[in-house]
């Protein structure tokens, strides 16, 4: 008999990633002596399919690890025809409190799963996190073995160096969720890059972290660890900017950096600062272009396209940053999102936003959609978009506004992409 299977649901585009969490799981939970079978719902194509592969083991317990809004649904059609279950991932933590919400009998667990579950098989269930009371953090992450994907292969392995965020930009919840900033040491967490990593030379490390660099002090660490022992990992994460000389850009290009996440959000300084992202225009061009020069071979940045505040002149700056990067196109993916809410935001909360937002002249909707548009007709125009991804975008604009307003706005927006192009 297994103490636990454990099973992730599948998301729409898993690029080939692996679930972390419940490999996460596992190692915790063998480290102390249980038995687990962990099953990737992305290997599978129904619910049933999944419940089938469920059924070939005897179990104690079966945990539904449960990623983001869109799985909530097939994850409780999972869980349904079983008593003995348990759910966990990040939208337990807001949707699962609802009594009515989970079949009577099921369990679940708040907030990092490592040391809740663990407590939880051990039968004590007035831990913390457990069934709607408040989790506390893993204080320190030194102690968590990393996840254990052996018996599985993968190309990409996720590794979280650290939790929680040292920044505090007014559109992000990440700070909400994970209340204080936590990371692994530098050293321990090259080390464990190798552990998981083995003798696979092919395979690529992906960190969950929301920066890679946040503790400036332990990224350098483990950057230097991996030089100075000429260990080839490449690996992707998301990367704060900072003011940083060249040798800094070089390090992270030797350490093995094969692409970098940087939210850039908005060419403007101002809605930047605004946004409390709080990047001058000297450092963001000292550091692509640093990145660049180092031989980071992908920068995907990351845009916020019609913040509130922002201006026509604001917007327009950054048909000007993809002139100055169009000959690095092949290295650059630019990747747009148009500004909406998310629940959990400081600034979905400010009652003088939401007013702004939905009165103000500069800030209407087909306004914002207008950029948007421009913003992918320039990343089109300069190759920095794969179609595949024009065409997602595309299409979600499209679900905001009615046929014939979106056709209007379609027209208008390309007319002023073209011709602002044609004066550059
Ligand atoms: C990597 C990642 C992805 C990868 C997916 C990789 C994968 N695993 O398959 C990609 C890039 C594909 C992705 C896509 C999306 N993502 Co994403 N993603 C992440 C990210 C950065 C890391 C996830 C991770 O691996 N963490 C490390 C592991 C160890 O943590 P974990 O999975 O949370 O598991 C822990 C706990 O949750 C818990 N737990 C988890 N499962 C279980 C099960 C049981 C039984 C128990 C007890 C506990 C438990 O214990 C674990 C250990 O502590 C997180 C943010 C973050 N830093 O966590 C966002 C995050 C999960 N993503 C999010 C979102 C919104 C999305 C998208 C919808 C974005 C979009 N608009 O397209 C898409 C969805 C795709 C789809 N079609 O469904 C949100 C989810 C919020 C929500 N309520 O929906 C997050 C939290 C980011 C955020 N701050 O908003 N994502
Ligand atoms: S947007 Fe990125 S840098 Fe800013 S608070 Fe969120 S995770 Fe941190």
């Amino acid at each position: 008999m297994i103490d636990i299977v454990l099973v992730s649901t599948p998301i729409a585009t898993p690029n080939g990633v692996p679930p972390a969490g419940i490999f996460s799981l596992r190692s915790s939970l063998e480290k102390n002596g249980f038995t687990v079978v962990c099953i990737d719902g992305n290997k599978f194509n129904s619910t049933i399919e999944i419940q089938i592969e469920i059924d070939k083991y005897e179990f104690k317990w079966l945990g539904i690890s449960i990623l983001t809004d869109r799985q909530i649904k097939q994850g409780l059609e999972i869980g349904a025809e079983y008593d003995n279950v348990i759910y966990g991932g990040p939208p337990v933590n807001w949707r699962w409190d609802d009594p009515d919400f989970i079949p009577k009998g099921h369990h679940y667990i708040k907030g990092e799963g490592e040391v809740a579950i663990v407590e939880f098989l051990k039968g004590n269930l007035k831990y913390p996190g457990i069934d709607g009371t408040d989790p506390i953090e893993i204080k320190d992450l030194n102690n968590l073995p990393p996840p254990d994907y052996s018996g599985h292969n993968y190309n990409t392995l996720i590794l979280t160096g650290s939790r929680g965020c040292v920044r505090r930009c007014n559109f992000c919840n990440v700070y909400e969720i994970w209340k204080t900033f936590r990371y692994v040491d530098g050293e321990v967490l090259a080390k464990q890059m190798i552990e998981i990593v083995g003798s696979n030379k092919k395979k690529q490390i992906f960190f969950s972290d929301s920066l890679i660099n946040g503790s400036d002090k332990h990224f350098k660490k483990m950057c230097n660890y991996l030089i100075e022992n000429n260990h080839k990992i490449p690996w992707r994460a998301q990367f704060i900017i900072r003011k940083k000389p060249q040798d800094y850009f070089d390090m992270v290009a030797k350490a093995g950096a094969v692409s970098l996440h940087i939210g850039i959000e908005s060419v403007s300084e101002k809605i930047r600062y605004d946004m409390n992202k709080r990047i001058t225009d000297i450092d963001m061009y000292d550091n692509i272009d640093g990145l660049l020069k180092a031989g980071i071979p992908k920068l995907v940045l990351m845009f916020i396209v019609g913040y509130h505040t922002e201006t026509e002149d604001d917007f327009n700056q950054t048909l000007y940053f993809m002139n100055r990067y169009k000959d690095h196109s092949n290295k650059i993916l630019l990747s747009p999102s148009l500004m909406s809410f998310i629940s959990g935001t400081p600034i979905q909360r400010e009652t003088e936003y939401n007013l702004y937002w939905f009165t103000h002249k500069d800030s209407t909707l087909p306004i914002r959609i207008k950029r948007y548009l421009k913003f992918l007709y320039w990343s089109e125009y300069f190759k920095y978009l794969s179609d595949a991804v024009l065409d997602v975008r595309i299409n979600q604009a499209k679900e905001l506004v009615s046929e014939n307003e979106w056709n209007d706005l379609y027209q208008q927006s390309i007319t002023e992409a073209k011709h602002q192009l044609s004066v550059i």
